[in-house]
């Protein structure tokens, strides 16, 4: 709440400018603390007027006015700080109420390449900065990865659904401004085994746990033991874990070696004493022998002399001594013996395991797995030991929301005012020095092509899309999307090194609920490994019957060849396996995603594959800078602008993967573009 909220709340420094800040205002960040202090409170003042009421525009004019003194002293500063904060996305982003009109004097002219999410925000800000935008987008819809199946009362997201953490969130804003009906996901998430039993919540507990020790003991390979590199090869997480694990089988399997050379030890001890045992004995027999024999020619005293006498009845008592003495050595052994013998079969009692896990436990952890899988849209093969999690760091705090009346609103409601051209599938892309030309075929009326001139492009095409372009350039083919030139090397490299991932949704919608209406999830175990992905976790977000399944992991892909029918029937035989045969009604309305099929998007989004790292999303965010014209390259030359800039959520290094992600690009590359092209105001 108050000022520190809001500025939490925009991702900024409470009581430090940020490097960006400091290089847009040099004056300030040469001018000492006094300065900052003032930089400071002006800006924490505005980003909190702003959080506060996101409904209406933030101008100058109101800002100025509202600003406690001696704030409002340098209106020249707060005029700086105020359009800083605008062409940057801080403030006057999203759906709000206008005080100051648009210029209808246009300042450029921009063409913007899909109308996802991305799209859609950098569409927004331009048009909002003056200059004149069309959005071209190849569906008959927007919103690209955000959409929602709706019929009758039915509603399921089969893109995005979550909204991952509130604070610092720019969809919190968003949500303030649109109808957005969001609810905290409960994340309790009772698993089912593969029997369809539940599994029971000690084991859940325990399974989990090894599971979190696992990433750990990853981790700690990858960044204390810096195992990053088999030979020249960077290893994945999928190998850092196999590798954990089977360490730790062979740990197991080395205790119960230990555990046999210690019963053989132990055998070997008992067949020792026993062998003792019957010497002892045997010398008590002949000692007794000798004693009786002895006692049996006793003569009686003054028979023979007394020196006789007394050997004798000396040779009596010491051989009964001695009898006496070997009897308490056996008593001695035998009692060890004993002792012996019940070590032995305590150590037959608790043989430990010879696997680490067993076959079931095996596919409870390989649900965890499952689960990661799903988050990161991949086979953790694929993932980069080092770098999968490199945007930890930024997540946002806060619970987890779905959006229930669909997230499809955000986009729909970001259409507001501008001029999208739906079912125009842009072909060609030529670039120059001069400006550039989008070639777009109507998806409706085949064969129609438009052709649109333009200052500069902003290009939103999925990661996926890319890879297919550039794979097609290279071996001359030409369905996708042309490039002209071609892109520059640097960026083609990284569009082939960073992962483009799949994830799909099965949608089914009932008559009832046959399940626990509390839970939002529940979890189902497969009954393989390579299966594990299969339908594993189940979501139950809308207030009617709906459910949605999700296929993650290599199943994922796999499922994309097999039709509804087989797919839906599976999901059925999972849900009759938990709820019983007769509880299990057929479901009214079905759908099934196939991201990676999706002409249009070519998979789901964006993850660190191996043999990548962060800074690929940063080249992915750079600008191109067309080639020279023949007969104007002088490398004296200033360097010309830029033409072609990128957005979507695989140019966002902090944020990859995620609609907010996808968003800040928008109005990153919004900013940048102003900034090239409007100068500062
Ligand atoms: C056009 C296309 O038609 C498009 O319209 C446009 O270009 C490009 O726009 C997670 F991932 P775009 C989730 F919960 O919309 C996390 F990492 O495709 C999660 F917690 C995480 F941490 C979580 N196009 C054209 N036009 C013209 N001509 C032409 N040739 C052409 N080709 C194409 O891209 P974008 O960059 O603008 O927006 C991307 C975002 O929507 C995605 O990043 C987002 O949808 C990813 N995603 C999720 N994000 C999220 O925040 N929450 C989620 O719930 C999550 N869910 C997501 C998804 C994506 C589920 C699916 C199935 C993540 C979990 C999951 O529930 C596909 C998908």
């Amino acid at each position: 709440s108050g000022e520190e909220g809001a500025v939490f709340q925009s991702r900024l420094p409470f009581g430090k400018m940020t490097p960006n800040e400091e290089a847009c205002f040099p004056d300030i960040s040469r001018s000492g603390i006094l300065g900052h202090r003032v930089f400071l409170n002006i800006r924490n003042n505005l980003l909190h007027m702003w959080v506060e009421n996101p409904k209406l525009q933030l101008s100058f004019r109101s800002a100025l006015k509202a600003l406690p003194p001696p704030f409002d002293s340098e209106p020249n500063l707060v005029r700086r700080v105020h359009s800083f904060l605008e062409r940057h996305g801080f403030i006057n982003f999203g759906i709000f109420k206008r005080l100051v009109p648009i210029p209808a004097k246009k300042l450029g002219k921009v063409i913007v390449i899909g109308a996802g999410i991305s799209g859609l925000a950098v569409a927004q800000q331009l048009q909002q900065f003056g200059m004149d935008v069309i959005v071209l987008e190849a569906r008959d819809r927007v919103g690209g990865r955000i959409a929602t199946f709706r019929k009758n009362s039915y509603i399921a997201d089969l893109g995005a659904m979550v909204v991952t953490g509130v604070y610092g969130n720019p969809m919190t804003i968003l949500s303030k401004q649109i109808g957005m009906d969001l609810v905290p996901i409960h994340q309790t998430c009772p698993l089912y085994g593969p029997d369809g039993k539940p599994v029971p919540k000690e084991k859940d507990d325990v399974i989990e746990l090894e599971f979190n020790r696992l990433l750990e003991s990853a981790s700690y390979l990858s960044h204390r033991l810096d195992f990053n590199y088999a030979g020249d090869c960077p290893v994945s997480l999928g190998d850092a874990l196999e590798w954990v694990i089977s360490m730790q089988e062979m740990q197991a399997m080395n205790k119960r070696a230990q555990h046999m050379q210690d019963i053989i030890a132990a055998q070997k001890k008992i067949i020792e004493h026993r062998k003792r045992i019957k010497a002892v004995k045997q010398t008590i027999d002949a000692l007794r022998t000798e004693h009786i024999s002895m006692v049996k020619k006793r003569c009686p005293k003054g028979v023979e002399s007394d020196t006789s006498y007394a050997r004798q009845e000396y040779n009596i008592r010491h051989t009964q001594v001695k009898l006496e003495d070997t009897v308490k050595q056996f008593k001695e052994l035998h009692d060890e013996n004993k002792r012996m013998v019940s070590k032995l079969h305590e150590l037959e009692q608790n043989k430990p395991s010879d696997v680490y896990l067993n076959t079931r436990d095996r596919l409870i952890l390989d649900w965890h797995f499952a689960n990661l899988e799903f988050a990161n849209a991949t086979r953790l093969n694929n993932l980069s030991l080092k770098h999968w999690d490199q945007d930890d760091d930024f997540e946002f705090i806060g619970h987890h929301t779905t959006v229930r009346n669909g997230y499809s609103c955000v986009p729909v409601a970001l259409t507001e005012n501008l001029d999208i051209r739906v079912n125009s599938a842009v072909k060609e892309i030529k670039y120059g020095p001069n400006g550039i030309e989008i070639v777009a075929e109507n998806m409706k009326t085949s064969n129609s092509v438009m052709t649109y001139k333009a200052d500069l492009a902003v290009c939103t095409l999925t990661l996926g899309v890319l890879k297919v372009a550039v794979a097609e350039e290279e071996s001359q083919q030409k369905n996708t999307v042309k490039f002209d030139p071609p892109l520059p090397d640097w960026k083609r490299q990284a569009i082939r090194r960073l992962g483009f991932g799949n994830l799909n949704k099965v949608v089914l919608c009932f008559d009832r609920i046959f399940w626990d209406p509390n839970a939002n999830l529940f979890g189902h175990v497969g009954s393989t490994t390579a299966s594990r992905g299969e339908m594993f976790l189940f979501w139950s977000i809308s207030s009617s019957p709906v459910l949605l399944a999700l296929v993650a992991g290599m199943a994922a892909n796999i499922v994309e060849s097999v039709t509804d029918d087989v797919i839906i029937g599976r999901c059925m035989s999972v849900l009759k396996n938990i709820f019983g045969n007769t509880s299990v009604p057929q479901p009214k309305e079905t759908v099934v995603t196939r991201w990676r099929s999706d002409p249009w998007a070519r998979g789901s989004y964006s993850y660190v594959s191996v043999g990548s790292s962060g800074s690929d999303y940063d080249l992915l965010a750079a600008p191109v800078i067309p080639p020279p014209a023949s007969g104007q390259r002088s490398s004296k030359d200033a360097e010309g602008l830029p033409r072609l800039f990128f957005a979507g959520e695989h140019t966002i290094r902090n944020y990859p993967a995620t609609v907010h992600g996808a968003y800040l690009s928008g109005l990153r590359e919004a900013g940048r573009i102003a900034d090239y092209y409007l100068g500062y105001p």
